[in-house]
C-alpha cells in the first residue's frame, strides 16, 4: 500500500476509497467506476471466506499433543460438496460477466452527438477539427526539456460539460492510442481506420490527455489538455478559433506533409457532418 502511494501521476488526483482511480469525469467513466469498485469488493469478499476458512481448518483441526497419529476421517469424492464449488464460481464469474457487457454496451452506445471531434493523431502530437463549426486546433509535440509551463502550450481540446461528444480518431502516421485518464477509457488511433467513441462530461475542469500506444522516439511528449467547459465558454472558444484563422477542417489523410494545411472535405466517409 506504501509502495502503491507513490505511483499516483502527477496532477491525477486518484483516491483510495475510488479503487485508486481518477474521479471520473463523463458520464461513460462513471460504469467504468462502478465495475471496477463492486469486482474488487466481491474480490475482497470471496477472498476472506476463503481465508477465514482456510484459518479456521488449520487452527480448529491442528495436531494436538496427545495425537494417536490416526489420519482424520477423509472427505473426498463427497459429490454435494463438488458440486458446491463448481456451481458457485460459475454463478460468480456469470454476475462479473453480466455486469461487464451491461458497462461495456454503455461504453459502445453510439447516438445522435451535439459535438463532433475528429481527432487526428501524428507523430508527435494532436490535431482536433471541430467538425461542425468548421474549425480546427494544430498541435504541437510537447518540450519536455525541464522548463516550466510547458503543459501551458500543450494543444488544448474544448468540450461542452453536459452535450454528448462523439471522437472521431484518426491517424496521420502510425498507430496511436488517444487517452484522458479522467474518461477511465481509451482507444487506438490507427492509420486507415476510422474508430469512434461517445462521452457526455459531467465535470468542469482541466485534464491531461495522453497516448497511450508507443509510437516512436517522442511518444512521451504526445500530450494534450482537455478543458470541459460550460456552453456558454465552449461558443467563446470556437468564436476565438474563428478569430484567430483558424478556420476550416485539418486534412487527416495518411500524409505527414498535409499538416497545417486546410482542407474542408477529407474527413473520412460516414463522418457525420
Ligand atoms: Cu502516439
Amino acid at each position: 500500500m506504501i509502495a502503491l502511494s507513490a505511483c499516483s501521476a502527477v496532477g491525477i488526483h486518484t483516491d483510495p476509497l475510488n479503487g485508486y482511480l481518477p474521479e471520473a469525469a463523463t458520464r461513460e467513466g462513471g460504469y467504468v467506476e462502478d465495475f471496477w469498485i463492486w469486482t474488487w469488493v466481491a474480490a475482497w469478499l470471496v477472498g476472506i471466506a476463503v481465508w477465514g476458512m482456510t484459518l479456521w481448518c488449520i487452527v480448529v483441526y491442528r495436531r494436538r499433543k496427545n495425537d494417536d497419529g490416526t489420519l482424520p476421517v477423509q472427505l473426498q469424492y463427497n459429490v454435494p460438496l463438488e458440486i458446491l464449488y463448481t456451481v458457485v464460481p460459475m454463478m460468480m464469474v456469470g454476475v462479473i460477466f453480466f455486469y461487464n457487457v451491461q458497462a461495456q454496451d454503455e461504453l459502445g452506445k453510439i447516438e445522435e452527438p451535439d459535438v463532433v471531434i475528429n481527432v487526428v493523431a501524428k507523430q508527435w502530437s494532436w490535431d482536433f477539427n471541430y467538425v461542425n463549426e468548421n474549425v480546427h486546433t494544430a498541435g504541437q509535440m510537447a518540450q519536455l526539456d525541464g522548463t516550466k509551463g510547458a503543459e501551458k502550450k500543450l494543444p488544448t481540446l474544448y468540450l461542452p460539460k453536459g452535450e454528448r461528444v462523439e471522437f472521431v480518431l484518426t491517424s496521420r502516421d502510425v498507430i496511436h492510442s488517444f487517452w484522458v485518464p479522467a474518461f477511465l477509457e481509451k482507444m487506438d488511433v490507427n492509420p486507415g481506420i476510422v474508430n469512434r467513441f461517445q462521452v457526455t462530461p459531467t465535470q468542469e475542469g482541466t485534464f491531461q490527455g495522453k497516448c497511450a500506444e508507443l509510437c516512436g522516439a517522442y511518444h512521451s511528449q504526445m500530450l494534450f489538455n482537455v478543458k470541459i467547459v460550460d456552453k456558454a465558454e465552449y461558443e467563446a472558444h470556437i468564436q476565438k478559433l474563428k478569430k484567430q484563422g483558424d478556420t476550416g477542417l485539418l486534412k487527416n489523410g495518411l500524409n505527414r506533409d498535409e499538416i497545417n494545411k486546410r482542407d474542408t472535405h477529407l474527413l473520412p466517409e460516414g463522418v457525420r457532418n
